[in-house]
C-alpha cells in the first residue's frame, strides 16, 4: 500500500554556482526538478511510501532522474522512458536573497506521450492519497485528461485528492490557469495553495474566503500557504493559524511549498492536529530554504525532530 502516489514532470534544475543575473552566471550544476517528484522525495524522507507516474527522456538526463528517484526509495514502477521526447530542462537564476527566476526548455515534455489510456487503474487501488498540482495540467491538454482520469480513478477507490495549484505563469496565463484549475478544485480533499493563487482560481485571497469557499466546495483539508507570514488551515470544524517559523537563512525559495506539503500530508496520514500538522509543516518549508536545490532541503524527519527540539543531534 502506498501512502502517497504523484503525477508529474521531473526535469532537471540547472543551479548557478554564483547568485546574480543569469547572463553574467558561468557554470550550472545539474540537479533535479519538478514539483510533483520533490514532494514524493520529501514524503519519501519523511518515511512514508511513495509512487511516482511520470514519463521521461530516453536520454541520459531521464535515467539520471529515474535512478535519483529510485535511490531516494520512491517507486517508479509507473516511470518509463519514451523517445522523441528529449527530457525537460529548467535553468535557474538565484538572486542574493534568495528569489529565484526560471528559464524552461519543456516544450515538448516527455508527459505529453502519456495519455489517459496509460493510467494503471491497480496502482490506484492501493494508494491512500493521490497528490496533483497545477503544473502538470499546464504541459498540454493530453495532460489534462490524464490528471481527470486520474481523478476519477482516484475516487473509484477511495483515494484522498491532494492539490497544490502551483501555478506557474510562465507556463500559461491567469486565465487558463482559472478556467483548468477551477475544474479541478471541485474533486479535491486537501486543498494546499498558496493565497495568491486561490485569487487566480477564485478570485479570493483572505485565508477565511479561501476556506468558506473550500467548505462550500466539500474539501475536507485545507491549508493556506502564505510564504514568510505561515499558514492557516481548516480541518474537522477547527480553523489554525499557524506562526510562521523562521529560516536560518534563505539561500533557494524554489521547493518550500513541495516541503510544506510532504510535511502537511504526514501530518494528515497520522491523524495529527490541525495546529501540529500546519507547525510541522511550516517547519520543514523554512528548512527547505536554506539550501540550494528544488529538493536538497528537504528534511530527513529526524532532522524536522532535531529541528522541532523535540530530540537531541549529535554532531560528532
Ligand atoms: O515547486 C518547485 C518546482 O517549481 C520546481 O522544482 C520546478 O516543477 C518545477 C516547475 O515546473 O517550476
Amino acid at each position: 500500500m502506498k501512502d502517497v502516489i504523484t503525477i508529474g514532470e521531473a526535469m532537471i534544475a540547472f543551479n548557478p554556482n554564483a547568485t546574480g543575473p543569469m547572463k553574467f552566471v558561468n557554470g550550472f550544476e545539474k540537479n533535479i526538478g519538478g514539483a510533483e517528484l520533490n514532494l514524493a522525495i520529501g514524503c519519501a524522507r519523511l518515511g512514508l511510501e511513495t509512487g511516482y507516474i511520470s514519463r521521461l527522456g530516453n536520454d541520459e538526463f531521464g535515467r539520471y532522474i529515474l535512478n535519483f528517484a529510485r535511490g531516494e526509495g520512491i517507486d517508479v514502477s509507473q516511470v518509463e522512458f519514451v523517445s522523441g521526447y528529449p527530457t525537460s530542462l529548467n535553468f535557474k537564476e538565484i538572486m542574493e536573497d534568495g528569489n529565484v527566476r526560471t528559464f524552461y526548455y519543456r516544450d515538448k515534455s516527455p508527459t505529453l506521450a502519456m495519455t489517459a489510456d496509460d493510467l494503471d487503474e491497480n496502482y490506484f487501488r492501493e494508494a491512500k492519497i493521490l497528490h496533483i498540482t497545477g503544473i502538470y495540467p499546464a504541459i498540454g491538454s493530453v495532460n489534462i485528461a490524464v490528471i481527470h482520469r486520474a481523478m476519477e480513478l482516484a475516487k473509484k477507490h477511495g483515494v484522498k485528492i491532494s492539490f497544490d495549484p502551483n501555478i506557474r505563469l510562465r507556463m500559461w496565463s491567469k486565465e487558463e490557469a482559472r478556467e483548468v484549475l477551477s475544474k479541478i478544485l471541485p474533486h479535491v480533499d486537501i486543498l494546499l495553495a498558496g493565497d495568491e493563487e486561490m485569487d487566480i482560481i477564485i478570485g479570493e485571497k483572505d485565508p477565511m474566503a479561501i476556506i468558506e469557499k473550500a467548505k462550500e466546495l466539500g474539501i475536507s483539508f485545507v491549508a493556506v500557504k502564505q510564504g514568510d507570514k505561515g499558514s492557516v488551515g481548516y480541518y474537522n470544524g477547527e480553523i489554525v493559524e499557524a506562526s510562521p517559523v523562521k529560516a536560518s537563512k534563505v539561500v533557494d525559495t524554489v521547493g518550500a511549498g513541495d516541503g510544506f506539503n510532504a510535511g502537511a500530508i504526514y501530518g494528515i496520514l497520522h491523524d495529527w492536529s490541525l495546529e501540529k500538522t500546519l507547525h510541522f509543516a511550516n517547519t520543514i518549508g523554512s528548512m527547505v530554504v536554506g539550501v540550494k536545490g528544488d529538493n536538497e532541503g528537504l528534511p530527513y524527519y529526524e532532522d524536522v525532530q532535531a529541528r522541532l527540539g523535540e530530540v537531541e543531534r549529535i554532531e560528532r
